[in-house]
């Protein structure tokens, strides 16, 4: 416990800023040993801050070292102002005054990777959610905005490249060997975000012309050993600035736009008004180093960051917990970007798999919280998937409520109505209502309501009068706070189907209350209803489906999704069975139903490869512990195992025939959906090939690791033989990906996870000597995340080994890291939060952990705010 206990602080208690901050000048020299840090604000008095003179209240992170404050010119001595803990109080200012301060910094000491920091020798900084108060004192909240004028200096030799927001306005060299630049940003922009860049780095340029007409210099800075991995990257960059012009009317409003890629970064990427700055993962593409995977990411995150110049940039939040308005609507605003420039469907499902996983545990686990949180100790632990994807579901409901045309016009409205401005989910929800006449009173309880709602169907059909009903009922389990929830708006889309699979109804209901009925009349037989399509509200749904009318869903609804879910739906219900009544030794069975409905699939040669893969994929380890009522890890383990090679030998012929037909041979590398779709389900194909344990498929394996001109293929080889019981030919493989791969950081990540992910005997003891491996560095959380983050959330029997080791191996971790980066350690806490979803001996022991955690003096607010509410 530290010596203070840090604070929650409160939604209800919002109050608009008392000063504002109308221009910011900062001047950095950037030295070696330390940056000296020259901040000139003009202040004045808020008038929405309601009349009487308050004293001016800055931020400025302990750490911090103040060494000149001054007011309109005159320095202020230490009897002026009250400095305590992160705030800095000035109790008498005149009504508007330019505030100078001079602070110094220390980046090449800051390991959490906030304020200004070293990546690789270069200076780069992280200001979101609260970094910027580690740069100067400042009003460091999103509802304060400025324009920014920004100088750096630095030795030319070592930092050629200086770059800030905005548009580069003047340079010049001193005579001591340094340089400077300065940089203009136009646009008022709240501090969390400025950026800054100082390095010695290569640039891919190219040039975009805007709509209407105007040029911009696209430029993406790396080292120069990754200069030829930036193609890619440019390519989405300029996919996503047409889209963005088509889809939503948004144009780029700079002449100049910028990323920058650094290999030391807490998260994905940053959207810094026209200086983005990007983890190498999720910039750096290149057949040969780089997945299918990986370069959906860059696609993906590419767009993402440039899709927040409007939603978030142009149009910010006005406190923290607003979060999800900016990135709730910018998930959603990439997600359909993807869905366009891919297979729709298949982003789909990969999307609603991450929620059904990942997102629905958080909502059931003692972090969970509503998309626009009430309350925080410490914001960076709300950049969650609840915020982010659950806050992109909210906004999918509202589009399918009023349809892409009002949606249009709902977007519009809010863009134009709050450009400049600060606002709130409210805001955005508000000008859906107004461009559509819709009242969305009801629906706003997604924004305040934490947890995933049920809901529970059931049919009836009277022959005599062809009438059909629906009958739906819904509820939301309690979340921590919040003991009774009120019902939900929501959209259902749905289908109604004959037996035969002709589609007799289709439509969306919108779901209002506890319990209700909708009617359908003039059908001659009792339907399959195809329910939520497209998974159009974020919810369980449970329909009694027979197996029946489930391989019928499976071979004939028009709704992509729903086929596959319908897929899902059958092999969850088998495997649950046998999880619940599971014997170590016993063999695991397949209906031949189910082995003769997807003989079928794979023979069928018209079906999308991307689709078939996604349908002949068993549910995850993860996603059936999420819907377990106490996960059994073994279990779950050895039921998945023993049901996949039952299916691989059913139809061994029929993957070999797959994997023949999705082979791309002699055609080049490329990153298109068909390509992506045929290489995995080729490598789907040989991982059930691989599950045989029958020696050719090793050499398959092996022959693919050796021949294969992409990453995709050589790591899904490598995966599968390292997992499967060929020791010998694991470590080969292993030591010959590691001698041909050790200069490519990003490849050693995977090098590190494919191991750490490794299912077999004696786990803990490999990943304790990888963390020893020169590859690895504990500075670095790509490395902690492929290491740490790989063991213990994609290797659980092993994480949860009965010993406990593992649970107090992480722990041992999470109190290191917690001293150098509170952030990534609270992130890598998560596995150990859900404690109570576990049998009473594991839940004890990683209690014990917890509770370990819990009695360290001096915990991070970060660590601190997830271990005690875990422990409630
Ligand atoms: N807005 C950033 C996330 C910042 C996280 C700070 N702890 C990236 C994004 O969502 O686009
Ligand atoms: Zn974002």
């Amino acid at each position: 416990m530290t010596a203070q206990q840090p604070q929650a602080i409160y939604l209800e208690d919002y109050q608009a800023p008392a000063w504002l901050v109308t221009h910011t000048e900062l001047d950095f020299e950037l030295e070696e040993e330390q940056t000296l840090v020259r901040a000139r604000l003009s202040i004045k008095s808020n008038p929405e801050s309601g009349g009487k003179r308050q004293p001016l209240v800055l931020n400025g992170h302990e750490d911090m070292e103040l060494l000149r404050l001054s007011i309109d010119s005159q320095v202020l001595d230490s009897g002026d102002y009250r400095r305590e803990g992160e705030l800095l109080t000035i109790a008498n200012v005149p009504d508007q005054f330019v505030l100078e301060c001079v602070t110094r910094l220390l980046p090449h000491e800051n390991t959490a990777l906030e304020g200004l920091y070293k990546s690789d020798g270069m200076f780069c900084t992280q200001c979101e959610a609260e970094g910027f108060r580690r740069i100067t004192f400042f009003p460091d909240r999103p509802d304060v905005m400025s324009i920014f004028k920004t100088t750096l200096t630095a030795e030319k030799s070592r930092y050629p490249i200086l770059l800030s927001n905005g548009n580069p306005v003047a340079s010049g060299e001193e005579s001591d060997g340094r340089h400077w630049v300065t940089w203009e940003d136009p646009w008022p922009k709240p501090a969390y975000l400025f950026a800054l860049v100082a390095g010695d780095l290569e640039v891919l340029e190219d040039r975009y012309l805007t709509a209407s007409g105007r040029e911009v210099r696209l430029q993406i800075f790396a080292e120069r050993k990754d200069l030829d991995k930036l193609e890619y990257a440019m390519e989405s960059l300029k996919k996503a600035m047409r889209w963005d012009e088509e889809v939503y009317g948004r144009e780029y409003d700079l002449d100049i736009y910028m990323i920058v890629a650094v290999d030391f970064f807490n998260m994905g990427a940053m959207e810094n008004k026209g200086l983005n700055i990007f983890n190498t993962s999720c910039v750096l593409a290149h057949p040969k180093t780089t997945t299918d995977a990986g370069f959906q990411r860059v696609e993906g995150v590419v767009a993402h960051e440039y899709f927040h110049n409007w939603s978030g940039n142009r149009v910010t939040c006005r406190d923290w917990f607003q979060l999800s308005l900016k990135e709730g609507f910018t998930v959603f605003r990439d997600a359909e970007f993807s869905a366009d420039m891919n297979s729709r469907t298949v982003k789909r499902i990969e999307d609603v798999s991450l929620l059904r996983t990942a997102q629905f545990a958080e909502d059931a686990g003692p972090m969970a919280h509503p998309v626009r949180p009430e309350s925080y100790i410490e914001i960076s632990n709300f950049y969650t998937l609840t915020v982010y994807e659950k806050g992109a579901e909210v906004v999918r409901m509202v589009h399918a409520l009023l349809g892409p045309e009002l949606f249009r016009k709902g977007s519009d409205l809010y863009f134009e109505r709050h450009d400049g401005e600060a606002v709130t989910t409210d805001d955005f929800v508000k000008a859906m209502e107004d461009a559509s006449g819709r009242d969305l009173t009801q629906f706003r309880r997604w924004y305040s309501q934490a947890g995933t709602p049920r809901l529970n169907v059931t049919d009836s059909y009277d022959e005599a009068s062809g009438e059909y009903q629906l009958h739906i009922s819904q509820s939301c389990p309690p979340s921590p706070g919040q003991e009774h929830k009120q019902p939900y708006h929501l959209p259902l889309a749905f289908g109604l189907l004959g037996m035969d699979g002709t589609e007799l109804r289709s439509g969306v209901l919108e779901v209002t209350a506890e319990e209700e009925s909708f009617r359908f009349t003039g059908l001659n037989e009792r339907p399959v209803p195809s329910l939520l399509r497209g998974f159009s509200a974020p919810v369980k749904l449970e329909y009694d489906y027979s197996d029946a009318q489930l391989l019928m869903l499976l071979r004939h609804d028009t709704d992509g999704f729903n086929r596959w879910d319908a897929g899902q739906r059958l092999c969850i219900r088998l495997m649950q069975e046998q999880i619940d009544a599971y014997r170590p030794g016993a063999e695991p069975s397949v209906p031949d139903a189910l082995l003769n409905a997807w003989s079928e699939l794979l023979l069928d040669e018209q079906l999308d490869p991307a689709m078939l893969a996604q349908c002949l994929k068993l549910p995850s380890e993860a996603q059936l512990a999420e819907l377990a009522d106490t996960i059994d890890v073994v279990a779950i383990h050895e039921v998945r195992k023993g049901m996949r090679k039952v299916i691989a030998e059913a139809l061994e012929q029929q993957w070999l025939a797959a994997y023949q037909r999705c082979d791309l041979k002699d055609v080049a590398y490329s990153p298109d959906a068909e390509s992506i779709g045929r290489r995995s389900l080729k490598n789907l194909a040989l991982g059930y090939l691989m599950s045989t344990g029958r020696e050719p498929w090793l050499e398959l394996a092996r022959q693919q690791y050796e021949q294969s001109d992409n990453m995709t293929d050589q790591l899904s080889a490598l995966t599968l033989v390292v997992h499967s019981p060929h020791r010998e030919s694991a470590d080969e493989l292993l030591q010959n990906f590691y001698l041909q791969w050790q200069h490519e950081p990003l490849v050693m990540n995977q090098w590190l996870s494919v191991q750490a992910s490794d299912p077999a005997e004696g786990a803990l003891e490999r990943v304790k000597q990888l963390s020893e491996h020169p590859v690895f560095d504990a500075w670095n959380p790509n490395k902690l995340r492929a290491l740490i983050g790989g063991f213990c959330g994609q290797n659980p029997i092993h994480f949860h080994n009965e010993s406990g080791e593992g649970y107090a191996w992480l722990a041992d971790w999470i109190l290191h890291l917690d001293r150098q980066n509170p952030q990534v350690a609270s992130r890598l806490l998560t596995p150990l939060t859900r404690w109570k979803r576990y049998d009473a001996a594991r839940s004890a022991l990683m209690q014990k952990q917890l509770q370990r955690m819990m009695d360290t003096p001096e915990l991070s607010a970060d660590v601190y705010e997830v271990v005690s509410k875990s422990l409630v």
